[in-house]
């Protein structure tokens, strides 16, 4: 471990955690001459190569003496605030503070926020596509995989063409380290049950989510989803209030001309027909993106390519391959029980044959019983495996409980008939078993091409 010494001690910023996201506040400060040092309670951390020489790293525990005597800590998102060395090191008066806070202190260009427990990156993906489409220069970031610090780059090296917008994705855990925010745009998508190893209770986490409204201009909620909804106590009384949902009110669809349309107002947009993302739940995505960008002042037509071109992202309802008249869909990104009931009512209508499922991961303390009716209306065998696995496969008769995907796969394949499908869509997070939902995501692409 590395000792201290006199001069890293007298560091007034202290990054707390070594993964993305504590690379790119160490990037951040030392293009502004300040070398911060970093804490990681890793023995390993994943980031410890790419640390530049002069950055003194800490690791293999949370070392109170360095944040007792910081000025400000950055931490990680993964880190919890409550933290005992963290919580104590507030109490004696160090800010606490996350990359975010950073970001919105230093940006320079109007930010569209965008929260919620399902869908965050898709509509932070379809908002950045539509409004590059009109001709606005927008980045995206944040909860996405590029830490939000990364995109100021650009502006302080080019700056005779700087973003016009920022699309920031962000999780309960960076909007808790957050207090300067001051969205032109922000929604909470919906809320359902996630990350409850972290929060005390679901009130709390959605608590957190609804952070994102404080000081936005205009927020967007979701009528089909109360939880979404702000208080005047919550913090966004003086906001313009807009919402999406699946009745014809404010963003809504509408029938016309034998088709589903999207709406403002009861004004048609453009019919689902013309997208290329499927399922109730996208549409209401599209919708999200429509009224975010409306709010932002983006020109509507201009933006309307962006969203026909978009085909969705990889790892969500991912159709991999068709072998004898069997689908195989990968919704690796299905981390918990709210996006697998999506994937499962927005695919049901199209499956001809039987619907296979794959599930079981880490459970993240969640409910699973929420998903209690759909397997027994709607699956013909759930293959479970995995950390809760055991818990998954207790659920219903239905289901079987395997070692590993490639148990799953080996199986499945010598059961399915023409017109099944056969959808990885876990309800958990991958990480008892892989590095992450995209290493997840990939095994199974590699199995089913495979067989
Ligand atoms: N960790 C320690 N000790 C430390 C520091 C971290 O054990 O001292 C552990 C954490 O408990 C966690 C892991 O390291 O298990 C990673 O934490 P981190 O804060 O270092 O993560 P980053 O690599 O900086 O990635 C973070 C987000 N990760 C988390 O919030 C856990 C990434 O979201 C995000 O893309 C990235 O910043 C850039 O902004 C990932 C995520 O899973 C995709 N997010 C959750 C979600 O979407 O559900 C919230
Ligand atoms: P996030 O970034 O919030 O995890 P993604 O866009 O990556 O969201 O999608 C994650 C999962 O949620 C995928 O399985 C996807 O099919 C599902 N999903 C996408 N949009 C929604 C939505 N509006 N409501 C519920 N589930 C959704």
């Amino acid at each position: 471990m590395t000792q201290l010494s006199e001069q890293n001690m007298a560091s007034a910023i202290v990054i707390v955690g070594l993964g993305q996201t504590g690379l790119s506040c160490v990037r951040y400060f030392l293009k502004q001459g300040i070398v911060p040092v970093v804490v990681d309670s890793r023995n390993a951390p994943p980031g410890q190569d790419e640390l530049p020489a002069q950055v003194t790293l800490y690791k293999g525990g949370l070392h109170p003496e360095v944040l007792l005597q910081a000025k400000q800590l950055i931490v990680s998102p993964g880190i919890a605030i409550a933290t005992p060395e963290i919580a104590a090191a507030q109490q004696s008066g160090v800010e606490v503070i996350g990359d975010i806070e950073l970001f919105v202190r230093a940006a320079k260009a109007p930010i569209i926020a965008i929260t919620g427990s399902n869908g965050k990156s898709t509509v932070t993906t379809l908002v950045g596509e539509m409004a590059n489409a009109a001709g606005v220069r927008t980045a995206i970031g944040g909860n996405i995989g590029i830490p939000a610090l990364d995109l100021l780059d650009l502006d302080l090296r080019d700056v005779a063409d700087p973003y016009q917008l920022y699309v920031l994705e962000l999780s309960s855990f960076q909007l808790e380290t957050t207090h300067s925010l001051q969205a032109v745009a922000a929604t909470v998508l919906n809320v359902s049950d996630d990350h409850l190893d972290r929060y005390a209770d679901f009130e709390a986490y959605r608590q957190a989510k609804l952070l994102i409204y404080q000081h936005a201009q205009t927020i967007v909620t979701n009528r089909d989803d109360g939880l979404t909804v702000c208080a005047k106590q919550d913090g966004c009384g003086d906001a313009i209030k807009h919402s999406f949902g699946e009745d014809a009110a404010d963003y809504g669809l509408i029938q016309k001309q034998g088709s589903t349309w999207l709406a403002y107002q009861g004004e048609g947009i453009i019919s689902a027909d013309e997208l290329q993302i499927t399922g109730v739940h996208n549409w209401m995505n599209a919708l999200s993106a429509i009224a975010l960008l409306d709010a932002a002042g983006v020109n509507r037509v201009k933006t309307l390519p962006g969203l026909r071109k978009f085909t969705g992202l990889a790892h969500r309802c991912e159709f991999i391959r068709e072998l004898n008249g069997v689908r195989w869909i990968n919704d690796t990104k299905a981390t918990n029980v709210g996006a697998a009931l999506a994937a499962l009512d927005g695919l049901k209508s199209s499956v001809k044959g039987r619907l296979y499922l794959i599930a079981g991961g880490d459970g993240k303390g969640a409910d699973f019983s929420p998903l209690i009716p759909a397997l027994h209306d709607d699956i013909a065998l759930t293959y479970c495996f995995g950390k809760d696995g055991g818990r998954f496969a207790a659920l219903s008769e239905n289901t079987k409980l395997v070692d590993d995907l490639d148990s799953a796969i080996a199986e499945i394949s010598q059961l399915v008939q023409p017109g099944d499908w056969v959808l990885l869509s876990p309800a958990c997070a991958s990480i008892d078993m892989y590095a992450n939902f995209m290493a997840r995501g990939d095994h199974f692409r590699a199995l089913v091409k495979a067989l």
